[in-house]
């Protein structure tokens, strides 16, 4: 049995090649991807975000905490993600202007592909423009955004209005989530879809394409 706290402590102190080791042992020992990732490297990363929050660690430390948290997905990666196969639908997926939160964006991305959906990543601090613009390039048929910020995530609405105004709002399925976005907030900017984690993201992307 794997132990979450070592990992969680790991993580805290930003020692990425711990993390990675550990997460590589745990799946040797027979835990799945997805229990390291939310036992283990979720615990950590709950435990910074607080400690953030009281002004006991601050950006540089989150930063080094972050990257070592990106250490463990990287190990856990292919052990979450299906072979290749049809391709269901096409997403693209970003972290909205003004923010800088990737981790949650990029475990969307890992579950979606996963899936069998293809995913168009813009990556962080994307303009409102650029996700309607990319999407009618790429012919996809939804468009996913991530906010971890309350100041941040009023963009998304921003995302909605453009979609309309590019006359794509009957053609385009809106997703919206992360760690402030409710279905509330969902509703109330006229998105489609909200999923409080990647892996109801990623099934609802997948019926949303099938429909
Ligand atoms: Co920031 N930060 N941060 N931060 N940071 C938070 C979000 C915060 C809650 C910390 C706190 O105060 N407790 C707080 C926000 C408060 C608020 O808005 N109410 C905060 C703040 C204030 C800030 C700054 C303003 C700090 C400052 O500079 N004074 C600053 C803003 C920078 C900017 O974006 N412009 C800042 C900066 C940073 C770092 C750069 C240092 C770093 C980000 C590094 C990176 O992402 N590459 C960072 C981090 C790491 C955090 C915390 C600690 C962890 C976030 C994270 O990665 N969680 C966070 C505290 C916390 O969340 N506990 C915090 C793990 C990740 C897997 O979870 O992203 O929630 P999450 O994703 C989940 C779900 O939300 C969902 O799926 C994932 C799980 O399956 N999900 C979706 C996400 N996107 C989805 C999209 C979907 C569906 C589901 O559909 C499309």
């Amino acid at each position: 049995m794997a132990d979450w706290n070592e990992i969680s402590e790991m993580l805290q102190k930003g020692k990425a090649k711990d993390v990675a080791d550990l997460c590589q042992k745990a799946l040797d020992e027979g835990s799945s991807a997805r229990e390291i990732l939310n036992e283990g490297l979720m615990l950590g990363m709950g435990i910074v975000g607080e400690r953030f929050k009281k002004n006991e660690v601050y950006v540089p430390e989150v930063l080094i905490a972050a990257r070592a948290m990106n250490a463990g997905i990287e190990v856990l990666k292919p052990h979450m993600i299906a072979g290749p196969g049809d391709r269901k639908g096409k997403v693209v997926l970003g972290t909205v202007k003004g923010d800088l939160h990737d981790i949650g964006k990029n475990l969307v991305k890992i579950m979606m592909e996963g899936k069998g959906l293809e995913v168009v990543d813009l990556g962080a601090d994307v303009a409102t423009e650029k996700f309607v613009s990319v999407a009618k390039e790429e012919g996809a048929q939804i468009i996913a955004c991530s906010a971890l910020l309350t100041t941040t995530m009023t963009e998304m609405e921003n995302v909605v209005k453009a979609v309309k105004e590019a006359g794509m709002r009957n053609s385009i399925t809106i997703m919206v989530g992360g760690a402030p976005v409710t279905q509330n907030f969902c509703e109330s900017i006229g998105a489609d879809i909200y999923s409080a984690d990647a892996t109801s993201a990623a099934e609802a992307a997948v019926a949303a394409c099938a429909r």
